[in-house]
């Protein structure tokens, strides 16, 4: 009889795998209009940045288009992501936050 184990005679291997959770980029994109101060303020009351780090990454948001401003688990990406957007419409600016999978 067989075993039960579905493999029908097929010697299979298996190693016991631990999957982790996938991780998401979360990204601010420059604009034209978002005062140079008003994003150097998000990334240090979003993302715990010191106002020194928070000022070196605006600039390369600045400069290059966008930047990486943290990685983190989906759930947290998108409160981030939520909070920034939200932070932003109340102040009328047209700052924009994403996330997309590592
Ligand atoms: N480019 C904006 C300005 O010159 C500043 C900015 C930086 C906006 C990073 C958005 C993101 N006022």
């Amino acid at each position: 009889p067989e075993d039960g184990d579905g493999d029908a005679g097929v010697a299979t291997k298996t190693r016991p795998k631990t999957k982790r959770p996938p991780l998401y980029k979360v990204m601010l994109l420059n604009d034209d209009y978002t005062p140079m101060e008003f994003v150097v303020h998000v990334l240090e009351r979003f993302f715990g940045m010191t106002h020194a780090q928070s000022f070196e990454v605006m600039l390369t948001v600045h400069k290059k288009g966008l930047a990486v401003v943290g990685v983190f688990s989906h759930e947290i990406a998108e409160t981030k992501v939520g909070q920034v957007m939200d932070f932003a419409r109340q102040n009328q600016h047209p700052l924009q936050c994403t996330m997309e999978k590592e």
